[in-house]
C-alpha cells in the first residue's frame, strides 16, 4: 500500500513581508500531480499523511483556508477513494483546524486534533492489505493521561507512554497489520534548519526509540526531509517549500510503500518550488550597476534572495535599487550592520553603551554605519554638513527626553 507523506504546509506564510500563497498553490497542484501519475502509472496511493503544521498561524489569513478548501475539494472529487490524514501541529489552532471534522470524516478526510481517540485507528483495506493509521497531534504538557493518574510532563513521558498504549491496543485487535503513526514532534538527534519554532535545551526532544513496534512514521515539526533513528522507519518529510535562508532549498515528498511490517521503501520526490530562497555574497556593484554580474542577474532573478553585501560604507537606497536586477530581493544585509551589532560579548557592548551619554551613543551609531570613527573627514563638504546637523539635532531632541 502506497502512501504520500508531507507536511509543515504552513499555509498562509508570510516571508519578509511577502505571501507565499501562490507558492503553496503551486506545491499543492504538484500533490495533485504526483497523485495522478501514480494512478495513470497503475500504482496509487492508498493515502495522503500531512502530520501537522498545516497553517503557518492559529488564526491563519482568509486565502490560507480557501487554499486548503479548493485543495480538499479538488483532490476529493479528482481521488475519491485516497484518504487524507492531517493532524494539528504546533502552529495550527487544534480548535480551528477541526471545523467540520466529523463531516469531513465520513469523505475519508481525517482530522485529528486532540487525544479524545488516539488508540483508535482508521484501517485501511486495499486489494486484500490492510494499513491502520493511527494520528496524535502535537503534544502540549498534560495533553495526555495515564490510567494510574501518574502526571506526564515531559514530551518523552506523554509519547512514551501513548504509544506503548496505541502498540498494546493494536497488537490486541490488529496482530500482524502494519501500524502507521502520523505525529508532530521534536525528535532527539534530527538535523534543525532556522525556520522551525524551536524550544530551548532538549527538555521537548523525544528518543526515536519510543517508535519502535511501528512499520512507518510520518513525523512532522522538523523542516528538513530526514528519516530518524537507525532503522528508516520513521521518517520527516521536512516543509516542502524553504521558509527561511537558513532552510536548505532542496525540499521533498515522500513515496512510501508499505509491505506488511518490513522496513517500507521511501523514496524523496523532489518538489519544484516557483521561486527558490538563495542568498548571495558579494559587493553591492556585483549586483547592481555598470560592473553587475549579468550571469547571476539571470540566474536569480525569478529567486526569493537575501545579498550579504561585502561593502563596508552605506549604500542609500540600496533595496529599491537591487529590486531592478531581484525583483524578489527580500533582505539585504551589509557586513557593517552584520559585524557591528555582533561584535564583542552582550556584556561587552552593554557596558560599554552604559558608559556613555545619548549623544556619544548616537555618534558611535554614527560610526558604525560608516564604517569608521574617522569617517567625517572622508565625506563631500555638503555631507560633512549633514552629520553635523544630525548631530546637533539629536543633541536638542535628547535634551528634552528623558532616558
Ligand atoms: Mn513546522
Amino acid at each position: 500500500m502506497r502512501f504520500l507523506h508531507t507536511g509543515d504546509w504552513h499555509l498562509g506564510k508570510v516571508f519578509h513581508e511577502v505571501s507565499l500563497i501562490e507558492d503553496q498553490r503551486e506545491f499543492l497542484r504538484q500533490v495533485c500531480e504526483e497523485l495522478e501519475s501514480a494512478r495513470k502509472g497503475g500504482n496509487p496511493y492508498s493515502a495522503l499523511l500531512v502530520p501537522g503544521d498545516v497553517y503557518d498561524r492559529a488564526v491563519p489569513p482568509a486565502e490560507a483556508t480557501q487554499l486548503l478548501s479548493r485543495f480538499l475539494n479538488t483532490v476529493h472529487s479528482s481521488f475519491p477513494e485516497l484518504h487524507l490524514f492531517f493532524i494539528a501541529g504546533n502552529h495550527d489552532s487544534a480548535g480551528r483546524l477541526s471545523f467540520a471534522r466529523e463531516l469531513l470524516d465520513s469523505q475519508n478526510i481525517h482530522i485529528c486534533t486532540d487525544t479524545s481517540h488516539y488508540t483508535e485507528p482508521v484501517v485501511l483495506e486495499n486489494g486484500g492489505e490492510a494499513v491502520c493509521v493511527y494520528q496524535l497531534p502535537f503534544l502540549y504538557p498534560l495533553s495526555i493521561s495515564s490510567d494510574d493518574e501518574k502526571l506526564l510532563r515531559t514530551q518523552q513521558e506523554q509519547y512514551e507512554y501513548a504509544l506503548s498504549r496505541i502498540l498494546q491496543v493494536h497488537d490486541k485487535s490488529y496482530s500482524g497489520i502494519p501500524a502507521v503513526l502520523c505525529a508532530h514532534l521534536f525528535t532527539a538527534k534530527s538535523a534543525v534548519g532556522s525556520s522551525e519554532r524551536s524550544f530551548v535545551g532538549t527538555a521537548e526532544m523525544v528518543d526515536t526509540d519510543v517508535f519502535n513496534g511501528f512499520t512507518y512514521c510520518a513525523l512532522g515539526h522538523i523542516h528538513k526531509c530526514q528519516p530518524c533513528g537507525s532503522e528508516k522507519r520513521v521518517y520527516y518529510s521536512g516543509s516542502p517549500l524553504a521558509y527561511d535562508f537558513g532552510d536548505n532549498p532542496d525540499t521533498f515528498m515522500l513515496s512510501v510503500t508499505v509491505n506488511g511490517t518490513d522496513v517500507p521503501s521511501v523514496q524523496k520526490i523532489p518538489v519544484r518550488p516557483l521561486h527558490r530562497l538563495a542568498v548571495l555574497e558579494g559587493a553591492f556593484s556585483d549586483f547592481y550597476g555598470a560592473s553587475a554580474d549579468k550571469k547571476l542577474i539571470e540566474k536569480y532573478r525569478d529567486c526569493y534572495v537575501k545579498i550579504s553585501a561585502t561593502d563596508t560604507s552605506v549604500v542609500q537606497g540600496a533595496m529599491s535599487l537591487l529590486r531592478t536586477n531581484f525583483p524578489l530581493c527580500l533582505s539585504f544585509v551589509p557586513k557593517i550592520y552584520a559585524s557591528a551589532s555582533s561584535s564583542g560579548s552582550v556584556q561587552e557592548r552593554k557596558s560599554a553603551i552604559e558608559s556613555k551619554n545619548s549623544c556619544q551613543i548616537f555618534e558611535q551609531f554614527l560610526s558604525d554605519a560608516y564604517g569608521s570613527s574617522g569617517f567625517e573627514e572622508e565625506l563631500p563638504a555638503e555631507e560633512k554638513q549633514c552629520v553635523q546637523d544630525e548631530k546637533k539635532l539629536f543633541s536638542e531632541l535628547s535634551k528634552g527626553l528623558s532616558w
